[in-house]
Order: C-alpha cells, then structure tokens, then sequence
C-alpha cells in the first residue's frame, strides 16, 4: 500500500535524534539566529531615533527637508522602511533557516505538514496588522500634508508650460474677493525663474498648466504635485519653510523634448527680505534686481538654463530660404 503524504512520518522526529542532542546543548538554531537579527535592528533603530535615516543616507531620500510637512513625510518613509526592513530580514530568516534544516537527506520524505490552522491563522493575521498600522500612519501623515487654509500667509500662482514656469504672487488664494497678482516672475530661455519665499510664514501654492500635465517638484520640500490644465487647479499647502537657501525645482511629469530641463529654482528668505523683494517688484524692479536690491544672487544658483541648440542650423535655413 502507498501511504499518502501525511502519514509519512519518517525516523527524523523520534526522540533521542543527533538533531534533539544539538538543539537541547544550547547551540543556536538558525530559526533563534533570524530572531536574534530582527530583534537586533528593531533595538538599533530604536537605540538610533531620529538618526537612523542619517545613518543611512536617508534611505534615498533628501535628508529631512525643509518644511514641518517634509519632516512628517521623512518620518513616515524612515518607519515604513525600517518596517520593510525587518519583516524582509524575518522572511530571509525563515526561508534560509528551511533551506538548511530540511535539505535533502536522503529519499525518505520530511514530515508533510498541512492545515496547520495556528499557522495560517498567523500569516493571515500578521500581513493584515503591518498593513493596518502602515495604512494608519500614512492616513494621518497624508491628511496633515494635504491640509490646506483659508487664510494663507503667503499665496503663490504657479503656472507651468513647456518648458517653463511663471511664478504669480497672489494677494489672497484664489476666489477670494480682491485677489489679483501683486508681482510675477516668468521664466525665459536665458533665465531660470527664481521663486522668492520667506521662512516662517504659511505659503499656499496654486498650480495651473497652459498646456499638458507638468508636475511642481521641489526634491527639498519631499513633495509633488501634478500641474493640469484646463479648470482643475491644483494646491497645496506648506505651514512654514524653516531653512533659508537656493534650492533646485524641478518639473517631474514627462511633459516633452526638454521636460529634464525644466527646472526653477526656490529662494528662501528671511521675511523682512520677502517683502523688501515683492515692493521691489512692484515698484516695477526686473526679479534679478530685485534680488540684488535684497541682498541676493540674481541668478540661480542651483541649476542653469538648457542650451536649445535652436540656429539656423537646425532649421534647413539653407535650404528654405533658397
Ligand atoms: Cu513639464
């Protein structure tokens, strides 16, 4: 008679084996090594705090950022990886600990073990509450990021158009009676636009496109956001910028031929700088002597205008005017 899987029960699991002998004279199995690993950086990462992300280059993102809403975000992708990392290194565990304790030792099958409902009650349980606490944090990190007011500091018109970016500064968020553009910058060939903001204010920013779907990316802000065009106007909000500087901006929706160039670049000022910079604009000052006014560089310094090779070359010119 042939014996059905489950029956099997070979020699292995009689008491007294080689195998019982090792485990109970106190050498480590792999299965406690594995457990030893994820307790090992579940203590790092709390022993760590804050610093973990540091420790590891952030994780591939930009260390902190420069706003209380990129720290939330950095704070919740720091988690979420360290989550990964150590469900990852309990599943490598496992599945390096089975590779060696049931190699193949010879034609007599292991123990078959199935409908083990302790077990699958677990592994049913157990992706369920990572995700649930995963689907927790992110619901609230998400809802404080997308929180925006009616009564901003600061409001920003952001147009985006092939390839580049106008920057309205607003009186009020649109909709609001009274509000109309105070001062503008528009980004040229020659020059990219410079979007001057302050620190410590609350800024809403309004997107709208003159022609595809472009994206408003600023790599410090740890945010995106896509720009349409048409009636749908995109905002969102920042309750502060803490850290003055240049840094670059960058459009991260494929948009066309020099998408990759589309770049601008944000100017963080002190307040008192912020508003010497819009009177100066409004008193009629260019953007670049308005920054000069308040002490800047006029032009930016994280990135530079793309050469369009566009001469007469590139057009037949030649040929046509023949
Ligand atoms: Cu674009």
């Amino acid at each position: 008679m042939v014996a059905r899987g489950s029956e099997v029960r070979p020699s292995v699991v009689r008491q007294g084996s080689p195998r019982d002998a090792r485990r109970r004279g106190g050498r480590p199995s792999v299965g406690r090594l594995a457990g030893l690993g994820v307790g090992g950086a579940a203590l790092l990462a709390l022993l760590s705090g804050c610093n973990v992300g540091q420790t590891f280059d952030g994780f591939g993102w930009p260390q902190g950022g420069i706003s209380p809403e990129s720290h939330r975000m950095y704070d919740l992708w720091i988690a979420s990886t360290i989550a990964a990392l150590a469900v990852g290194v309990f599943v490598w565990g496992l599945i390096f600990w089975c590779v060696i304790r049931y190699r193949k030792r010879g034609e007599t099958l292991p123990v078959q073990t199935r409908f083990n409902i302790p077990m699958e009650f677990l592994y049913t349980i157990a992706p369920i509450l990572v995700v649930a606490v995963l689907f927790y944090y992110t619901a609230i990190v998400q809802t404080g990021v997308n929180k925006v007011s009616e009564d901003p500091d600061v409001t920003v018109e952001v147009v985006a158009f092939k390839w580049n970016w106008q920057f309205n500064y607003r009186s009020a968020p649109n909709g609001q009676p009274g509000a109309e553009t105070v001062a503008s910058t528009l980004g040229t060939t020659e020059v990219i636009p410079i979007l001057v903001l302050p620190t410590g204010r609350s800024v809403l920013f309004e997107e709208t496109s003159r022609d595809v779907i472009h994206s408003f990316w600023v790599p410090e802000l740890l945010f995106k956001r896509d720009v349409f065009p048409g009636n749908v106007r995109n905002v969102f909000q920042v309750s502060s910028l803490h850290t003055e500087g240049a840094y670059v901006g960058r459009c991260a929706e494929l948009c066309g031929t020099y998408h990759s160039m589309m770049n601008f670049e944000l100017r963080v000022v002190s307040p008192e700088e912020y508003d010497r910079f819009i009177a100066a604009k409004q008193a009629g000052q260019s953007t670049q002597d308005a920054l000069v006014s308040i002490g800047e560089s006029p032009l930016a310094q994280t990135t530079k205008p793309f050469d369009t090779r566009r001469d007469v070359n590139n057009f037949g010119n030649a040929s046509a005017g023949s």
